[in-house]
């Protein structure tokens, strides 16, 4: 049978290829990963992804994937052993993409709120982004992952916080991660990072991930001062 062709373009610290690699080291399939510079666009890159310009971009047997949820499932759907990573019933899928998308589009932007600003508002984003985590733990309650017994869609695209948030804290002077009020939630930050595939791909130790940010938190800050 021909090798089959799986490459992954990628950024080495971008929490949306992380999720994309480990996705495809649980199921066991090899990949080649390519390195892109997400500042000077390579021609590659500006080929495959041509409508968003992002990584991490699939490529499987001259197939492009782009945008890294949907990367998941079609790895989910083309490597159909286990683990699976949505569940099979579509309610339970349904939740899971409905807390995947809060993942996205709410608790990832009130923490870099957290992140990058100071005073009053800093304290109003701790406390959002303390609120939107106490979702997560009420949903975690009685399970090891947010994919039951095993790591699936839900834990991936979560991955980002069990790696990020406690550098944030540090950078940002802030507590957010609190085991008194989350012993759900912060024992699975725990359990997610001694999986077996993701302890053997852990994103960029906590300093390199405090540098890139101080850089970060200084290029975005001013989208987030309120205009008086
Ligand atoms: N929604 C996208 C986000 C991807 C994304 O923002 N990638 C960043 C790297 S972390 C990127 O390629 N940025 C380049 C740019 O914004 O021009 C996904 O889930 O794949």
């Amino acid at each position: 049978m021909e090798k089959e062709e799986v490459k992954l373009l990628g950024f080495w610290i971008s929490p949306f290829v992380q999720r994309v690699k480990w996705a495809l080291k649980l199921k066991g399939v090899d990949f080649e990963y390519v390195e892109q510079d997400i500042i000077n666009k390579s021609p590659l890159l500006l080929e495959l992804n041509p409508v968003y310009k992002k990584v991490p971009v699939l490529v499987h047997n001259g197939k492009v994937i782009a945008e890294s949820t949907i990367i998941l499932e079609y790895i989910d759907e083309t490597w159909k052993n286990n683990p699976s990573l949505l569940p099979h019933d579509p309610y339970q899928r349904s939740l899971a993409r409905f807390w995947a998308d809060f993942s996205e589009n709410t608790l990832i932007k009130l923490a870099v709120e957290a992140l990058v600003t100071k005073g009053e508002q800093q304290e109003k984003a701790v406390r959002s982004t303390m609120e939107a985590i106490d979702k997560l733990e009420q949903g975690l309650k009685g399970r090891q992952f947010f994919g039951g017994d095993s790591i699936g869609y839900l834990d991936l695209v979560l991955g980002w916080i069990s790696y990020f948030l406690p550098a944030w804290e540090e950078l940002g002077s802030m507590k957010i991660l609190d085991s008194s009020k989350f012993p759900a939630f912060t024992q699975w930050i725990d359990d997610f990072l001694s999986h077996p595939v993701i302890k053997n791909d852990l994103p960029p130790p906590r300093d390199e991930i405090k540098v890139y940010f101080v850089e970060i938190s200084r290029k975005i800050a001013p989208l987030f001062q309120k205009i008086e």
